[in-house]
């Protein structure tokens, strides 16, 4: 498949930055193949110098076009990329034990059990002097306070994508996802806890609820909304279909929703209040790692400048790379939620480790997906 590196469409930068920004906007129109395969290969270093591979585990849809052919440009090694689509199923893949993966990609608060689970390694930092580049907003955070084990990859929110026209302009708040008019053309996330997470923040609790009363009635809200919807869906699967007006309104990961914006000025992106998620996407090394030499390459790659800008003006999620910020492009910055407001940053929840409410929190949505 052939994409270029930046996919906001010339019609829309104009709209989204006016004349005068696009004179000084820093489009660039790179092309390369995009080296997705799906297979995994293993390949011990056998104690000597490493082979020449690295077996990323990525989200689908997370790198630009040339983020992997420039690693391999620059280090001759080659890469292969497969795919998950929850940090649950992550988890469940490494807790399988001997992945063979180098690089993975947990959000925040699977980093924290996944240190408690020793299924990941320590990092060298010696090794990633671009850990340097990594803003102040996103060093230290509390899943790993010391960047011990992690270092950010993108970050971004969860929210509502919408057909403005078809509906009107909605209310920030959760409730158009319950809402009976829209029977069968909502779709919430295949997520254990982000889909929990929609029905506590519209009961007005945290994200992170551990009192079992929040819980059942959050359980509640969801066998509620069941019959509404059309199912639960990753989001680069709803993206599309609410993009092609199949679907009315898709619960999202931003990147998703900016990519659709970008394509369809029907649409809108709604981050709701009380509260909803801000989530930080992270490059980890699991601990049997068969090329974790290549795995520290890879990480500090990412973590260049011109790599980060790339990369995000690729997947429209927001860079936690200080020194890449000055290319994300303009009209990328513009789109209505990409940049956020410091209140409405603080506003928002970060998903954190519950310890043994974990369990309970995948039960009850077992239990509402099989209902
Ligand atoms: N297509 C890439 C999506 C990455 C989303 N990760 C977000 C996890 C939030 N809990």
């Amino acid at each position: 498949m052939q994409r270029r590196d930046t996919r906001i469409s010339r019609g829309r930068f104009l709209k989204a930055m006016g004349a005068a920004g696009v004179a000084g906007s820093t489009l660039s129109v790179l092309s390369a193949c995009q080296m997705n395969t799906s297979s995994t290969g293993g390949g011990s270093s056998g104690g000597g110098p490493e082979e020449k591979k690295l077996n990323f585990y990525n989200w689908s849809d997370y790198v630009a076009a040339s983020t992997i052919p420039s690693f391999t440009e620059k280090t001759g090694i080659e890469v292969t990329q497969d795919f998950f689509s929850s940090n649950e199923d992550l988890l469940a893949k490494l807790q399988a034990g001997g992945s063979g993966y180098d690089v993975i990609v947990p959000s925040d608060y699977m980093v924290a059990i996944m240190i408690k689970s020793k299924v990941i390694q320590k990092l060298d930092k010696s090794k990633i002097p671009n850990a340097k580049n990594v803003s102040a907003d996103y060093r230290g955070l509390s899943f790993d306070p010391k960047n011990q084990y992690s270092l950010p990859y993108q970050w971004g929110t969860t929210g509502i994508l919408y057909n403005r026209k078809e509906i009107g302009q909605l209310d920030a708040t959760w409730d158009a996802m319950w809402d009976p008019r829209f029977e069968g053309e909502v779709s919430m996330l295949n997520d254990t806890r982000e889909t929990l997470g929609a029905a506590l923040y519209k009961l007005g609790y945290s994200v992170n609820a551990t009192d079992p009363e929040q819980l059942a009635e959050a359980n509640a809200e969801l066998q509620k909304q069941k019959p509404l919807l059309r199912g639960y869906f990753d989001s680069t699967e709803a993206r599309p279909l609410v993009q092609n007006g199949d679907l009315l309104l898709g619960h999202v990961f931003s990147g998703d929703a900016f990519v659709a914006l970008s394509e369809n000025e029907d649409l809108d992106y709604l981050v709701p209040q009380p509260a909803a998620t801000r989530w930080t996407d992270t490059m980890c090394i699991p601990a049997t790692a068969p090329h974790p030499d290549n795995a520290h390459k890879f990480i500090n790659h990412i973590l260049d400048a011109n790599v980060g800008a790339k990369l995000s003006n690729y997947t429209y999620y927001n860079s936690p790379n200080g020194a890449a910020l000055p290319m994300i492009d303009g009209a990328l910055k513009d789109l209505p939620g990409y940049t956020l407001p410091r209140e409405v940053f603080e506003r928002l929840e970060v998903i954190e480790d519950t310890g043994e409410t974990t369990r309970e929190y995948e039960r009850i949505f077992t239990e509402v997906k099989s209902s």
